[in-house]
């Protein structure tokens, strides 16, 4: 039985194979991306959540629709901290990093009498007035929720017609929740639908493709980086050194017409493998561009990266180049890893985030000197799990889809010093004397690339060495 009995699951055996230990051939890997277990508290989001959320929400100068009940706003804005510099159409006044997208809820506010008549004629209405508030919107987005896709409006049809009323691109997702088990259905909605739309709209409007005159030879991609806490600023000047252009980030902080150009490119450079390797892949099949998988999270793994692009166009100048980058950067930040490798050697680590940072991080908990002891992912389907295995040590606790109780066990069973996760499981957590640190929108970030892994290392020492936990373990 290859299997990890948890206590907790004695009463509910449909969750066994849901959890396992790292075995030393590193052969077991649990089930996932199943449907969550009737009764199971799980903390998945929704399809809706990963369209919205996830991957569309980043882009900074649209309107995002979202046609539901008011609830599904609630993903609007102040969930995830995918940062973004739009927010020059927005009203006057507006602080820095609150972008437009992230400061706004759009929705048609869908009420009773909507669902029986249907709401077509209140999205149009929606969208022309939001068209008319913002100008400088350059499109919109239209999400479908439950609700509006259980009645059956047809969104694409609206978005046809608003956008021939304003003469902008309207893009409608359907991204119901009930399409798939949990917000990784979204990502995968949203990928397929927008490089349907962005074939059939480039190819009505040509112009928006770029001219050949304006390409390069060293154009890429960045695919499925969403900008969290400014993540790009520690990323895109790497490859900006080695010599390759960045014409696009797919989707955080970028601009609506300049996704259109993204078949333009050279080479797709994949970042998170869950949420975004569908498009890179539809690019390749309908482009035949290329895409490499990256991990841009502490330093060799970055260092890998720069060195698989460099390696990619086969230029020896940039392969220099990237050895130079990787020099200066791994100098400039060598004195204060090391003063934090001293502090955090041996420490014990749960992480437990949506799926791709579960197996980035490993590595980089290697390089501060600490130690993996559980991994948990929310959506994480069978190539993640097999990347988790691959990265950290046998008798790790692996957990697919946890929920309270199992987590609960796991702090009682690998005892770790530090908990990498979110908000939802924060409380909980705290309260066993466990501190925790926000893994999905950070502390204090940037966390990726070299100068970022400065900050990571600092929140974690923080997080451990804050006072009110030995305090916290003196009063019990
Ligand atoms: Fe990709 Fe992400 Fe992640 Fe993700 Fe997420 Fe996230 Fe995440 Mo939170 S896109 S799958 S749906 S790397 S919001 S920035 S941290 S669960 S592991």
């Amino acid at each position: 039985m290859p299997y990890y009995q948890m206590r907790c699951n004695l009463c509910i055996p449909e969750r066994n194979k849901h959890t396992v230990i790292v075995d030393e051939d590193k052969s077991i890997i649990p089930e996932s991306n199943a449907p969550t277990v009737p009764g199971d508290m799980t903390e998945r989001g929704c399809a809706f959540a990963g369209a919205r959320g996830v991957v569309g929400g980043p882009i900074v100068d649209v309107i995002h629709m979202i046609h539901a009940p008011v609830g599904c706003g609630y993903y609007t804005w102040g969930t995830r901290r995918h940062l973004g510099d739009g927010y020059n159409w927005a009203m006057p006044g507006v602080l820095e990093n609150e972008a437009n997208h992230r400061r706004h809820c759009y929705t048609t506010a869908m009420t009773e009498q909507d669902i029986v008549f249907g709401g077509m004629e209140k999205l149009k209405n929606a969208l022309l007035e939001a068209f008319k508030i913002n100008p400088g919107a350059s499109a919109a987005i239209i999400y479908m929720t439950c609700s509006t896709a259980l009645i059956g409006d047809d969104i694409e049809n609206v978005a046809k017609e608003v956008s021939k009323i304003v003469g902008k691109p309207v893009f409608a997702c359907a991204s119901p929740g009930f399409c798939g088990v949990s917000q990784s259905k979204g990502h995968h909605e949203f990928n397929f639908q927008f490089y349907k739309w962005l074939l059939k709209y480039r190819e009505e409007h040509p112009e928006v493709c770029l001219k050949e005159e304006e390409k390069t030879p060293y154009d890429v991609n960045l695919i499925g980086d969403y900008n969290i806490d400014w993540d790009l600023v520690t990323i895109v000047p790497l490859f900006e050194k080695i010599g390759v252009r960045v014409l696009n980030v797919f989707t955080g902080n970028s601009r609506f017409m300049n996704l259109l150009k993204l078949p333009d490119a050279k080479l797709n450079i994949v970042h998170c493998q869950r949420s975004a390797t569908y498009i890179a892949e539809l690019i390749r099949q309908g482009f035949d561009i290329p895409f490499i998988r990256v991990s841009l999270f502490g330093i060799e793994q970055t260092a890998k990266a720069l060195r698989d692009t460099a390696e990619w166009f086969g230029d020896e100048k940039m392969k220099k180049r990237a050895e130079e980058v990787i020099e200066e950067e791994t100098e400039a930040i060598r004195p204060a890893i090391e003063w934090y490798r001293e502090r955090l050697a041996g420490k014990r680590i749960a992480i437990y985030v949506g799926a791709p940072r579960v197996w980035h991080w490993p590595k980089v908990m290697e390089e501060l000197g600490m130690e993996v002891v559980a991994c948990m992912t929310t959506f994480g389907h069978k190539e993640d799990y097999e990347k988790i295995v691959q990265r950290v040590k046998p008798g790790t606790l692996i957990i697919d889809n946890p929920n309270e109780f199992e987590i609960e066990e796991m702090i009682e069973t690998c005892k770790p010093d530090l908990f990498l996760t979110g908000l939802k499981e924060k409380y909980l957590v705290r309260k066993f004397g466990v501190p925790t640190l926000n893994s999905h929108s950070y502390e204090a970030g940037p966390y990726a690339g070299f100068r970022g892994l400065v900050n990571f290392a600092r929140d974690i020492y923080q997080a451990l060495y804050a006072p009110v936990w030995r305090l916290a373990k003196e009063e019990f």
